[in-house]
């Protein structure tokens, strides 16, 4: 049976010529939500223009067959590449607190990376059960005041996981992004009931490339939000307008745009003190400054997996 009319779907999987596509339960119809498509030949959009997270219009959706094709493209909030996701609402900068050791000046680069999507940006810090309570909170102090309300994960605490899992399940669509070995397939193994990825510890990881066949797929946490699995990112080169700098960092722009402060000359890039009135008094302002001085010599490098 062929359903004659246009349904919108989510591209959740994506094979060389077909999209896996899934259309929420409509009240017309009952049906097993997931469509294997492939795009209209006449249409005038190319095939490689349609990405996982994308919304596309259905159209000859057949019920028997599991079959539709796309008709067109519901236009994209964002596009994350590499590996290429659409329409992300929430990047989750995880990073574990030992083994491997928090390194300030690599969250603070994936933080970055991260803010320039323009995009909700959430730290959660892993492995707290190799800490101390007390160093624990020294750290969520420390990114609190780098304007992040981090979340703490503990293998001996499962209510924060719980809370976390609660926390994803409002959101619409997530991405987990971190240095390797921090737990994101751990994390992601747990939250997705029966996802089985590998994981391994640092020390015995085989170097990039091992989990690049892996596609991108979108996993369903409720009826409205999704959260994505990935290989992983891959060394990402931050290109970023040097301008928009100081607007990805909170303590800068909450000072710009919330308080209204002003520099004497437009653009400031708040590094000489000459006619700059930033209250340079917060603790990532050393980084924030070494971040534009290696900007302007080569572009900042980020290692992910
Ligand atoms: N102690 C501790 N180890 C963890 C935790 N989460 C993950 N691990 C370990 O960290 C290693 C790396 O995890 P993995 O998920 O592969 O990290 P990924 O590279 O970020 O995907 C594995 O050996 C995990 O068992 C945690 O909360 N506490
Ligand atoms: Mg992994
Ligand atoms: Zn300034």
């Amino acid at each position: 049976m062929i359903i004659d009319k246009k349904l919108k779907g989510l591209v959740i999987k994506k094979f060389s010529d077909f999209y896996l596509v899934e259309i929420k339960q409509h009240e017309d119809f009952e049906f097993n939500n997931k469509f294997l498509c492939k795009i209209r030949k006449s249409v005038n959009f190319r095939k490689q223009l349609v990405f996982v997270g994308d919304e596309v219009i259905l159209n000859q959706i057949d019920l028997n067959t599991k079959r539709g094709i796309i008709e067109s493209l519901v236009k994209r909030n964002n596009l994350l590449e590499r590996p290429s996701v659409a329409n992300i609402s929430n990047i989750y900068v995880i990073c574990s607190v030992e083994e491997p050791k928090l390194s300030l000046s690599q969250v603070n680069k994936f933080l970055i990376f991260a803010e320039q999507m323009g995009v909700e940006v959430s730290l959660v810090l892993t492995k707290c059960d190799l800490i101390t309570e007390e160093k624990t909170h020294f750290l969520v102090d420390k990114f609190q005041k780098w304007g992040y309300q981090a979340i703490t994960l503990n293998l001996n605490k499962p209510a924060n996981f719980k809370k976390f899992l609660i926390e994803l399940k409002k959101k619409k669509c997530s991405i987990f992004t971190g240095p390797s070995g921090v737990g994101k397939t751990t994390l992601l193994n747990r939250i997705i009931p029966g996802l089985n990825n590998e994981t391994a510890p640092v020390s015995t990881k085989i170097k990039r490339g091992k989990n690049t066949t892996r596609n991108v797929e979108l996993f369903s946490l409720s009826s409205k939000s999704y959260i994505v699995d990935t290989p992983g990112f891959n060394m990402q080169t931050l290109e970023i307008d040097i301008r928009k700098l100081p607007y990805l960092y909170p303590e800068i722009y909450q000072q710009v745009v919330n308080q209204g402060i002003k520099c004497k000359f437009r653009n400031c890039l708040h590094i000489n003190d000459e006619g700059c009135n930033l209250n340079k008094n917060f603790e990532r302002y050393t980084l924030y400054k070494e971040m534009i001085e290696s900007f302007k010599s080569h572009h900042c490098l980020i290692q992910g997996d």
